[in-house]
């Protein structure tokens, strides 16, 4: 026996006594648009009229029944905790515009539709973030054009199996304090919709998957107090921000599993105790900039680092392969142990000394070049000899 379609084509408003309010759009398209004002939220749908109902409605509301809704959300009997958006069937838009800082959460469930999601307003504020239930947004598309801040409270964006592609519309900060930052892209990945936006995520541990492609001057700065993952397994994620730097700082560890890139004169800086780079993460790249990577670095795949300017590899370094193209000063602090190919290259012409100071472990071929070589520490060599050469 078929199950019945949904045909309702009213939506409703109910607010349940846990202090949850429930929007439910009826199987037709919505066009859901969420503002707040103070304590005054608005809720409006030229498609559908909306009913408010359940056992906390609030004293003072307006146009039950019509397509504009008011409710004032400090006069519930039970204090307001989460706004819960799920418009059902039917090709949706929703947009928020605002919720209240200091307060209730924000979840957008994904309809299994081609839904959209606009955010265009801050959900929380830096000194007043939300304070109950985080925020989890899924949809087919998420367009933010805003930040969202919570109290320790875990942010999820995207739907965690389907995915959902993110456009940036202005610069965004995520920031979950100790809680846990998810973003879900998955393969079409988190991109920008205007000239140049910067995306900062913060939280206790940041997952991001699906690739990160700026265009412009878009700064990418993820730092997690704990771990920070760029990548998850079978979706290995880039990391690309256009013209803007690139900063990652993994409290604990950071994890790479693409390839992370900047042009114009950015750089790339990478902090944390220690840095893992999975499957074939290949490449760091800054076209115009400097690179710096401070802790370990570690690998069972070769690894390219490119810079123009110089590149820094300040703890230990452990590869299947390096390959470094420096047009900087560069040294080698650290125990450096490669058990395939390594190549260190300083050469743009502009005097580049390559000084050494630490062993090199090389199983296989290595060279090393620069104008000027100072090797002050005897590489270790078990495949073919170490050959240096000035440039
Ligand atoms: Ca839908
Ligand atoms: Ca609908």
């Amino acid at each position: 026996m078929e199950a019945l379609e949904d045909r309702r084509l009213l939506a409703n408003l109910n607010f349940v006594a846990t202090g949850a309010v429930i929007y439910g759009g009826g199987g037709g398209d919505n066009d859901l648009q969420i503002s707040v004002a103070g304590d005054i939220y608005t809720y409006t749908d030229p498609n559908e009229t909306i009913t408010l109902l359940g056992s906390n409605v609030p004293a003072t509301n307006t146009g039950s029944g019509t397509n504009t809704v008011t409710f004032d959300a400090s006069t519930t009997v039970t204090p307001l905790s989460l706004l819960v958006i799920n418009t059902n069937g039917g090709t949706d838009t929703v947009s928020v515009s605002g919720i209240r800082a200091g307060g209730e959460g924000l979840e957008i469930r994904d309809s299994n539709a081609a839904d959209t999601v606009n955010i265009t307003g801050d959900i929380g504020a830096v000194a007043n973030p939300v304070q109950s239930f985080g925020v989890t947004i899924a949809a087919s598309q998420l367009n933010l054009g805003a930040n969202i801040y919570t109290n320790n409270l875990n942010i999820i964006l995207g739907a965690a199996l389907s995915e959902t592609p993110i456009a940036l519309a202005t610069n965004s900060e995520i920031d979950a304090g100790t809680g846990t930052v998810t973003l879900n892209a998955g393969n079409a990945g988190l991109g920008v919709s205007g000239a140049g936006t910067n995306l900062t995520v913060n939280g206790g541990s940041v997952q991001l998957r699906g690739d990160v492609l700026l265009t412009g001057a878009s700064d990418i700065s993820l730092n997690a107090t704990g771990l920070l993952q760029v990548g998850t397994s079978g979706e290995n994620t880039e990391l690309s921000s256009g013209t803007g730097e690139i900063a990652l700082d993994g409290g604990t560890k950071t994890i790479l599993t693409d390839s992370v890139s900047t042009g114009g004169s950015a750089n790339v800086a990478i902090m944390s105790p220690t840095t893992l780079m999975r499957s074939a993460a290949g490449k760091i790249e800054a076209t115009g900039g400097s690179i710096s990577i401070f802790g370990a670095l570690s690998s069972a795949t070769a690894v390219d680092v490119d810079a123009s300017g110089s590149v820094v590899l300040t703890g230990t370094v452990a590869l299947a392969g390096l390959s470094v193209n420096s047009g900087g000063a560069s040294s080698i602090n650290h125990f450096i142990n490669v058990t395939g190919n390594f190549e260190w290259r300083a050469c743009n012409g502009g005097g580049n000394t390559l000084l050494v100071l630490a062993q090199i472990t090389v199983d296989g071929n290595s060279t090393l070049q620069a104008d000027t070589l100072n090797v002050q520490v005897a590489p270790s060599v078990t495949g073919t000899d170490m050959q240096l050469f000035t440039c």
